[in-house]
């Protein structure tokens, strides 16, 4: 009988933790630890339909968006797992207004965890594939707690990222900077096994995602490029995919190629740069497909080279295929007429 499971998340760490003479075992233990706290929350997410954790926990967010059980029982585990560790100075989490600061009475470490606990929960009672994204930076501050400029850091100085994607496995996929690597988890013992390694994205995909509904709030730029991956006379031509959680949607991209959108629109005066935010939604899958040789910008910009402003603040996400993101640039930015082929 085989008894070689193949390799373990853990040991996938603690080999790049060898690798590097610096490392002192802060960020393998970051890492494991956030392990143990998405293991916790599969088996939440994969029980939902059967115990009373699904639906509205009568409140909103920050967001104010409607609060699922599981949300808040996914980021009430993050919090807790992950604050007596030792290895972070601060939290922030899409589902708290104001950074997460760590207790006093826990010892406090170098590292800056900013998550996302539960994205995509709209689709928790549908039984539609959800995720958590995590983004990982140094400490810069030089005082023991950690501040908000400590979580206010550019896309670019993140040292890991990646995500949690509850379908029918958990998968997980990050980056430390040295490629992208998946592990799906493995019911039977409780580990992610090494599934996916180093992954790298097509250098142009054939799937476009993007919610059409909004077609009419998104600029003229926007609509000409949609107009493109949707004309007959695009060849080869484009097919539409959009599930409407970030997670899976990325996730897809990432495997088979292509381009998720969620373009600035006019439909909400309260959120005139699109719906995703920068620091927990497009920075760490911006990070995770750079790695993978794709490429993620607001279509003005490089993602990774936003200088964050506020800890929420949202921004215009096109991320997938480098071809493809480097054409919607050109579209927008009206260097190529309609109906231009590269
Ligand atoms: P829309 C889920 O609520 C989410 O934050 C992302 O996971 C997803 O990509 C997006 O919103 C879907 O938004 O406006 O298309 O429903």
């Amino acid at each position: 009988m085989k008894t070689s499971i193949g390799m373990t998340v853990t040991e996938h760490i603690l080999e790049k933790q060898r690798e590097n003479p610096e490392a002192t075992g802060a960020f393998t233990r970051l890492l494991s630890e956030l392990i143990v706290a998405t293991k916790i929350i599969s088996r939440e997410v994969n029980k939902a339909g059967i115990v009373d954790i699904l639906g509205y926990a009568g409140r909103q967010n920050i967001q104010e968006e409607d609060v699922q059980k599981l949300d808040e029982f996914s980021n009430r585990t993050i919090i807790e797992r992950m604050c007596h560790i030792g290895q972070l100075c601060v939290m922030a989490s899409e589902e708290n207004a104001d950074i997460i600061e760590i207790p006093s009475r826990y010892p406090k470490g170098n590292y800056v965890l900013i998550y996302d606990p539960l994205d995509g929960s709209s689709n928790i009672d549908v039984n539609v594939s959800i995720g958590t994204i995590f983004s990982i930076h140094r400490k810069t501050s030089s005082h023991e707690d950690g501040t908000l400029s400590d979580v206010l850091q550019p896309g670019y100085k993140q040292v890991a990222a990646g995500y949690f994607i509850y379908g029918s496995s958990t998968m997980m996929v990050y980056t430390t900077g040295e490629g992208v690597h998946g592990f799906t988890l493995f019911p039977g013992i409780g580990e992610f096994l090494l599934s996916h390694e180093n992954i790298r994205i097509p250098e142009r995909g054939r799937i476009f995602s993007v919610n059409e509904s909004n077609y009419n709030y998104w600029s003229d730029g926007v609509r000409r490029l949609v107009d493109y991956f949707k004309s007959p006379d695009t060849k080869p031509p484009y097919t539409a995919r959009y599930i409407g959680s970030l997670v899976s949607d990325f996730h897809r991209n990432l495997l088979k190629g292509g381009i998720f959108m969620y373009p600035a629109d006019t439909k909400d005066p309260k959120k005139p740069h699109g719906k995703l935010r920068l620091m927990c939604e497009a920075n760490p899958l911006a990070f995770v497909v750079k790695e993978a040789g794709g490429y993620a910008s607001t279509l003005e910009k490089p993602i990774l080279e936003i200088e964050p402003e506020e800890l929420h603040q949202r921004v215009p996400l096109f991320i997938g295929s480098k071809e493809d993101v480097e054409l919607a640039e050109r579209y927008v930015r009206g260097e190529l007429g309609l109906g231009s082929n590269l």
